[in-house]
């Protein structure tokens, strides 16, 4: 059985990422549409190695007969977009913000929640959760089935694309006008990056909280475990590629280092690296373009009963977007789309 796809946002950064690992790991196509916004249409995309695709408009595509859309196009378009796109009777797995919270819209990272995506049917869209949100809770998960978590805090160390390709070069020109001595220009975040750390992403909530702060939170919640209290704090770093993440986890059971890294050592989707000496850990530099939620720096917290510190790193664009998008569907086809052809 093959299915035929088509990627929303597909010139962005994830869209592009989406491409590329539904060719990497051979997703069964019958037929992949690119679509994106009336300013890049008739522009091409690359699909694998060897295919390119010419993207079509959004706004007038007829979604009758598409199967599954892998859509990032934008918090509202998506708003847009998607239902129109499951009322055409596909199912839009959606990577923006705008159906995450939503109690009839699965949020799922296949890893710790796959059982959610059977709930598809209540609307035709399936959430993919934010990339700081993703990787934390891929490491969770074993943590939380092993002693029950408590309570977590987090520091993150963002990367500059998960701001999209203007983050990226807003990063790459102020860094070469800091060297050339140029005027360093601000046009996406609200202060100079490079050589800068921004405690600020996404929009300021009521409470001090950013909503990236607050994303970490809920979705934790909706997908791990309802009664898990997160507290973060977000940070944009002048890094291109890879999200990193300082976790404290408090626990209700008693839980040694031994048993939480033979606990991570065995998840899916889990990469410990973790050897007390130089360069025994992963940095967001060695992370980009791999699939795995990378953990390291694991020590027991000594200032409560049961607790342990992680450093945990992986690609934003990959695990933290589009491989993430990619897996949901390749568990919708094989659960229940392969099923109900069968
Ligand atoms: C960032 N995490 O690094 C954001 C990007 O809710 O999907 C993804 C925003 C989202 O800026």
């Amino acid at each position: 059985m093959a299915y035929k796809v088509a990627v929303v946002g597909a010139t962005g950064n994830v869209g592009r990422e989406i491409l590329q690992t539904l060719a990497d790991r051979q997703f069964p196509v019958s037929e992949v549409v690119a679509l994106a916004s009336e300013r890049s249409a008739g522009s091409e995309v690359s699909f694998g190695e060897d295919d390119v695709l010419k993207v079509q408009r959004l706004d007038t595509y007829n979604f009758k007969g598409v199967d599954i859309v892998l859509s990032s196009p934008g918090a509202k378009v998506s708003a847009v977009f998607s239902p129109k796109a499951a009322s055409a009777g596909a199912v839009v797995i959606d990577n923006t913000s705008h159906f995450r919270m939503e109690p009839d819209v699965p949020l799922v990272v296949p890893e710790v929640n796959p059982h959610a995506i059977a709930n598809y049917t209540k609307r035709g869209i399936i959430a993919n959760p934010n990339c700081s949100t993703i990787q934390m809770v891929v490491a969770l998960k074993p943590l939380h089935d092993l002693a029950k978590i408590k309570r977590v805090v987090v520091a993150t160390y963002q990367s500059v694309s998960g701001a999209g390709k203007e983050g990226m070069d807003e990063l790459f020109n102020q860094t070469r006008a800091i060297y050339m001595n140029s005027p360093v220009e601000r046009r996406k975040f609200t202060k100079q990056i490079a050589f800068n750390l921004i405690p600020h992403i996404d929009v300021f909530m009521e409470d001090g909280y950013t909503k990236e702060e607050w994303k970490m939170a809920v979705e934790t919640r909706k997908i791990l475990d309802p009664n898990i209290p997160v507290t973060a704090t977000c940070v944009r770093a002048p890094i291109f590629i890879g999200h990193s993440e300082a976790v404290n986890v408090e626990f209700e059971n008693p839980i040694s280092e031994e048993e939480a890294r033979s606990a991570l050592r065995n998840a899916p989707g889990v990469t410990v690296i973790d050897h007390r000496v130089d360069e025994g850990y992963v940095t967001p530099a060695e992370c980009a373009g791999e699939d795995a939620v990378f953990v390291s720096r694991l020590r027991k917290d000594p200032t409560v009963q049961h607790g342990l510190n992680f450093w945990c790193v992986s690609d934003n664009l990959r695990k933290g977007a589009a491989l993430n998008a990619v897996q949901i569907a390749e568990v919708l086809v094989k659960e229940h789309l392969g099923k109900k052809a069968a």
